[in-house]
């Protein structure tokens, strides 16, 4: 299979971890959804990374849809429980980790345009999103071993992307200062490999 994504991209990160947490060989192909040759647009209508390619040459999206797909695909290594009020649980903080990934996004984008075109109003309600989306992260960890209670899973996973993303585009919103419980999951699961190899760069 072949993952379409950038090295910047938390999405992409997070089945880049995915993928890496579960062992499973892949193809990285590198393709910016935002130059005109990029073949992105071909493989997702949305026009969006990542995408997953896989070997009958079916293309799977958003991450979220890829990240269920590759845990369910190997039984190693689960990433995701199987009773329904904890795999939603996990689900719920993907959701609230790629939120904040969302504002972030937008955030960059619209603090990209020419500053007379800049929407004050917008960039605010961005970046409240993503203050309170890092509160609400923090209150919901507590001083848990992992994101939900004492094991690994994919929302430690989608949590530390987010984090990593704010720490790489908006080193100014200090996160860890604020919540020293992030701070400690975060240090932490940066000492796995699959994570210390997906640092956003460039
Ligand atoms: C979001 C992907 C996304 O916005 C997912 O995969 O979870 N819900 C989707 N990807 C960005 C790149 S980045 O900001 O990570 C993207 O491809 N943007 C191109 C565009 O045209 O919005």
């Amino acid at each position: 299979m072949k993952l379409i994504g950038s090295l910047t991209s938390p999405y992409v990160r997070k089945v880049r971890i995915v993928l890496a947490e579960k062992k499973i060989e892949y193809e990285f192909v590198l393709d910016s959804p935002w130059t005109p040759e990029s073949t992105v647009p071909n493989l997702n209508p949305l026009g969006k990374i990542p995408v997953l390619v896989l070997d009958d040459e079916t293309a799977l999206f958003d991450s979220r849809v890829i990240s269920e797909y590759l845990d369910n695909v190997a039984p190693n290594n689960k990433l995701m429980p199987a009773p329904n009020r904890e795999r939603t649980e996990v689900k719920r903080w993907e959701a609230l980790a790629d939120g904040i990934c969302d504002a972030a996004a937008l955030l960059f984008l619209e603090q990209k345009r020419p500053a007379k075109q800049q929407s004050p109003d917008w960039i605010a309600r961005q970046q409240s999103k993503i203050s309170h989306g890092i509160d609400y992260m923090a209150k919901e960890l507590g001083e848990n071993a992992c994101c939900i209670g004492m094991h690994f899973s994919l929302a430690d996973i989608a949590a530390v992307c987010a984090l990593g993303y704010l720490a790489f585009r908006f080193p100014e919103i200090d996160w860890s200062e604020k919540h020293p419980n992030l701070a400690r999951l975060y240090a932490k699961l940066m000492l796995r490999p699959a994570f210390a190899d997906t640092v956003p760069q460039g």
